[in-house]
């Protein structure tokens, strides 16, 4: 299973086409379009996402009557802002002057996507680096999420911080996945605990007022696996390698942890790892779950549990940063765009979908199929496997 996405952020559109997706997982584009309007609701966002843009998914092939077919999906976002900028950003013909980007913006890839592609026009850079794409990876992720739910998997994340401002995770890890995407969804920061919610958004709020943007964390974590997903025998082939790479790869996140990271890098051994119990009734289990639910590149059957740090939003609206005008090599403030403040509330989605893609992967991995029925059939044969193992 692949997929592969194009388009720009004031392009025509946002397109993808999955290749390889299972036969006879239902679909509905309504949950895919609750997720396009979770990620561009929440808290922290701009104009553009808040008035311009209200995402609605087209979905064009590989699905009829509301059963996927096996055959490719392709996936349509439409950029309602495209009228404002078709004449600037036109695919053929001449280009209307205006709306350059002349100064590079430091933390966003202006200065070295230029360079890499040898463009004077660094919009030409920021309309592919910029964040909306990932919207297409949210309707991606959902189809993901999707085919897991009708295996009993399901995934939430939550906001973890946003500057200095800190949801006691202790608390936030004891919740079951339905309790804190109960608690979640009540939330504009997508946070579950309230008090920590109001800190964040007069935190949001003070950055706008400011010009300035905000960074944070989030997790995800997700129930239901069974042990197996991964593999520790190579490399590529480890599933917090995949993961990482996943979430890594979304524009802003700075930094993946898995379980309790770096935080039991100052701890003994005796204390960061998860003791293992039998019982009849549960099997194998662990009574901890410092390792985020993967040992040796391999789900182990606890919840995943990881986070993900998100640096603040490169564009500074009121004082930005010293850059270079690119063509007179002057010294001149950084270029404003009309932006976001705090992106982490919109990229836990977009690290949801991410999460659900890999973890989709993973279990096609383990249990082949190309229909959801050989695909249930195989899970169930594994799971009596798990119960009688190792007779
Ligand atoms: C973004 C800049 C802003 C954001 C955009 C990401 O867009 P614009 O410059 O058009 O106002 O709102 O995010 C989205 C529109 C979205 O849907 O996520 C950037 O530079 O990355």
């Amino acid at each position: 299973m692949r997929f592969l996405t194009a388009g720009e952020s004031h392009g025509p559109a946002l397109t993808a086409i999955i290749e390889g997706f299972p036969a006879g997982i239902t679909i509905s584009s309504k949950e895919i379009n609750r997720e396009l309007a979770r990620r561009q609701k929440v808290a922290g966002r701009g104009e553009r996402s808040r008035i311009i843009e209200a995402d609605k998914i087209e979905i064009l092939s590989g699905v009829r009557g509301g059963l996927t077919l096996g055959s490719p999906i392709a996936l349509k976002i439409t950029n309602r802002d495209w009228v404002n900028w078709q004449d600037y950003l036109a695919l053929e013909g001449p280009l209307r002057s205006g709306r350059q980007v002349i100064a590079p913006r430091p933390g966003h890839a202006d200065l070295a996507g230029g360079q890499k592609y040898g463009f004077q026009a660094l919009r030409n850079v920021l309309e592919r680096a910029s964040a909306r794409t990932t919207a297409t990876r949210v309707a991606v992720g959902t189809l993901a999420r999707q085919f897991l739910t009708q295996l009993g998997v399901a995934v939430a994340g939550y906001v973890a911080s946003i500057g200095t401002v800190h949801v006691p995770t202790e608390g936030a890890n004891k919740l079951t996945l339905q309790e804190l995407r109960k608690a979640v969804s009540a939330s504009p920061v997508l946070t579950p605990c309230t008090e920590a919610e109001k800190a964040m958004l007069a935190a949001i709020e003070a950055a706008r007022e400011k010009g300035d943007s905000l960074g944070g964390t989030f997790v995800i974590h997700a129930a239901g696996l069974p042990p197996g997903l991964g593999s520790y025998v190579e490399w590529d082939r480890r599933l917090d390698g995949r993961l990482g790479q996943a979430l890594l790869s979304i524009p802003s996140v700075k930094g993946v942890v898995v379980g309790d990271g770096f935080a039991g890098t100052t701890q003994l051994g005796s204390s960061t790892h998860d003791a293992i119990f039998y019982s009849a009734e549960r099997g194998f289990y662990r009574s901890s779950n410092h390792a985020g639910g993967l040992e040796g590149g391999i789900t182990n059957g606890e919840t995943l549990v990881l986070t993900a740090a998100v640096k603040p939003i490169p564009t500074l609206l009121k004082n930005p940063l010293p850059s270079v005008n690119i063509k007179t090599k002057e010294a001149v403030p950084a270029a404003v765009e009309r932006s976001d403040t705090c992106a982490v509330p919109a990229a836990c989605v977009v690290g949801e979908a991410a999460v659900a893609w890999e973890l989709a992967q993973a279990v096609l991995e383990k249990l082949g199929g190309d229909t959801l029925e050989e695909i249930k059939t195989a899970w169930n044969r594994y799971s009596d496997q798990l119960r009688t193992w190792p007779e």
